[in-house]
Formats: C-alpha cells, structure tokens, sequence
C-alpha cells in the first residue's frame, strides 16, 4: 500500500518564485513547505493498492479535460491546522472539473475522498504558531495547468517528500 494523492504541481520557475516571495515577505517563517514539495491537492487518496494505481490508467483515457491556467492571488491562514496558504481568488472551472474527474476515479476505485468541500490550495507552512503579518507584495502568480500527477507521500527522518508516481497530459 501507498498513501497517494492527485495534484497539480506549478512548473519549477513558479515553485522558486513563490519560495523567493515567501523567504522575502517571512523570514523568520517556521515549518515552511520545501520548495519541490509545492502542490495543489486535487484528491487525497491516502492508502492505495497497486491494483488501484493500475485502475486509475483505465479510467483516465476517458477524461478529456483541457489545459487551463491557474492563478495564485490570495493567501490565507487556516488557524485550526495552522496552515498558511496560497489559492486562486477565482477557481478556474477546469481545476474544479479535474478535481471532480478524480473524485470519480477515486470512487471507481473503491477509495473514498474526503467529502468536504473542495479548497483548492498550495500550502506554504504548517503548523506555524501564528499568522504572518500582511505581505509587503500581493501574491500574483500564474502557471499553465497542461498535467497533473499522482504521488506517494513518503515519511522519513528528514521529513515528508512526495514521489511522483504517474503523470497525465490534459488537452492543449
Ligand atoms: P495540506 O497541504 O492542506 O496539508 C499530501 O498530504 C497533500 O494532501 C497535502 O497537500 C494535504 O493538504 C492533502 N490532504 C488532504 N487531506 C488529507 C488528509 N486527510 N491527510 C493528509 N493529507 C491530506
């Protein structure tokens, strides 16, 4: 078994972007995410067979979803899990249809998903004690969403890191 997720991932000029605008606005942030672990969950899986991985590979020919763009221009701060985070101000339809299609998928599989609403978000730091003073500069950062992965989340003594298992093109 795996514990896995799908996500989509902003391509590696974003990540150090957004890791420079973070280091710049907090640098005295604790608990920062690394930055090759940035991701936009689209549907925590959690325990996954190989059986399961092998069923997603069907299901996934029969979702034709198109590439669209993504815009990370807010940020907030959950205080109940302590989580500072990025999300788009307005959620694109397509990332609301991609997170649906795995849904499905999921569900095809016999994995169940957390049935809270979606709150599409790229988490920036957990478990910092505190919410960060307001940043110097809005976050305003777009990416083209043309794939999206599936990655084992894997805890050793330097942390957790995520794995990607598989990655799939949406429509150009
Ligand atoms: P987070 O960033 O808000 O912590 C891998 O763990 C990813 O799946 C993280 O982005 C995490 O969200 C998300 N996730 C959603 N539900 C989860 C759960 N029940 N357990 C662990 N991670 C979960």
């Amino acid at each position: 078994m795996k514990r896995t997720f799908f996500a989509v991932t902003p391509d590696a000029q974003t990540c150090i972007e957004v890791d420079k605008w973070c280091a710049l606005c907090w640098p005295q942030l604790q608990r920062r995410v690394a930055v090759q672990n940035y991701h936009v969950t689209l549907a925590f899986l959690g325990d996954t067979s190989d059986k399961q991985q092998q069923l997603f590979e069907e299901y996934f020919e029969s979702c034709n979803i198109q590439a669209f763009s993504l815009i990370l221009n807010d940020l907030g701060f959950w205080p109940d899990s302590s989580v500072l985070w990025l999300a788009p101000k307005q959620v694109p339809a397509g990332l609301l249809s991609l997170a649906d299609s795995c849904k499905r998928i999921a569900n095809r599989a016999g994995l169940k998903v957390n049935r809270r609403s979606y709150q599409p978000h790229l988490t920036l730091a957990r478990k910092t004690t505190m919410p960060p003073a307001m940043p110097l500069l809005e976050p305003d950062f777009r990416f083209e969403v043309d794939s999206m992965q599936l990655y084992e989340s894997i805890m050793d003594r330097d942390g957790v890191r995520y794995r990607e298992l598989r990655c799939w093109r949406l429509l150009s």
